[in-house]
């Protein structure tokens, strides 16, 4: 590992399972302190840490702690993070907080900057952010680290509280290949569906392992997301979620949401008109997506990456 500034913490379990080639998976905790709500967050927080465990891979739950920028978490540190998260940290966000000794949850964006410079190569996440509908000026950041960023990325499409066409162009601007994962099409979050296509489909841990170093080995930097639809049984049917979604829409634009605050008035507004069915949905693609980056990571081990680029 190159050195890396005193404000960075690495675990010392993630050290070692990093220095020794063992799989890592990297978790977000903006989901924590800015998706789920109470008390769910915490258990979750927990639980998934300890899937992973049982899988043979170690957890790197990311977040920044009074000001530290912290790769690996213990249990209890979950509970302290969402007690005291104050900030939702994109890649912007690191500097202020770290200086202003805050904490908070970091995104997609943010957890692969902190995973990147670990060498994390494995990242799972719900949904990433993108264009929104409310204004295609608002962009999430998570896309431009997906463009530079080389890392598998693991989630289920993105919230059709996105323009989902419009993100999806955007990321073949960026040259981020978006892999199907037992499926040809863009998943959408709470949907198996959007009736968008993904680049490439993969049915296999194997597969998506084999993309992502043809892919580095190409000398791109970019991550390979890949998208895998919420299991059949918790997926929300379009016409329930749909109008639940606009009215979210149209609550942000009526309150002039905007900016950070707008992705986290969203899931929460979707989480409540929902009345927790939403909620169920979102844990069981989590758990779905953290089990396959687990099998992803260990897929990758014969040849993991040791730097790239
Ligand atoms: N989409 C979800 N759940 C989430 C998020 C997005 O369905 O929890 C979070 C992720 O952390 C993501 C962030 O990186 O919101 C995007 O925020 P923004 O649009 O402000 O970049
Ligand atoms: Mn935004």
């Amino acid at each position: 590992m190159t050195s890396l500034p005193p404000f960075f913490v690495v675990q010392e379990e993630v050290q070692r399972a990093l220095k020794h080639n063992e799989p890592v998976v990297a978790l977000e905790s903006a989901v924590l302190t800015h998706g789920l709500p109470e008390p769910v967050n915490l258990e979750f927080g927990r639980a998934i840490q300890q899937r992973l465990r049982d899988q043979g891979v170690i957890p790197a739950t990311i977040a920044v702690l009074h000001g530290r920028i912290r790769i690996g978490l213990t249990d209890q540190e979950i509970g302290e993070l969402i007690a005291s998260a104050t900030v939702k940290i994109s890649r912007r966000d690191f500097a202020p907080a770290v200086a202003r000794r805050l904490s908070g949850g970091t995104t997609v964006a943010g957890t692969m900057l902190a995973a990147n410079r670990a060498g994390i190569r494995v990242f799972a996440t719900g949904g990433i952010g993108g264009v929104h509908r409310e204004s295609r000026m608002d962009v999430s950041a998570d896309l431009q680290a997906l463009a530079f960023t080389p890392m598998v990325v693991v989630c289920a499409g993105a919230k059709s509280i996105l323009n989902l066409e419009a993100t999806l162009e955007l990321l073949e601007t960026l040259s981020v290949p978006v892999l199907g994962y037992g499926t040809d099409e863009f998943p959408a979050f709470f949907s198996r569906q959007s009736g968008l296509r993904v680049n490439i489909r993969v049915d296999t841990p194997e597969e998506a392992a084999e993309f992502a170093r043809t892919h580095w080995d190409l000398g791109m930097n970019s991550a390979v997301l890949v998208c895998q639809p919420i299991p059949e049984a918790d997926e929300l049917p379009r016409h329930e979620i749909d109008p639940i979604e606009e009215q979210a829409s149209r609550e942000a634009i009526a309150q002039g949401i905007h900016g950070q605050s707008l992705t986290p008035f969203l899931l929460r507004r979707v989480n409540e008109l929902s009345q927790g069915r939403s909620l169920r949905a979102n844990l069981s693609l989590l758990y779905n997506n953290v089990r396959l980056a687990g099998e992803i990571a260990r897929a990758m081990l014969p040849r993991w990456p040791k730097k790239i680029v």
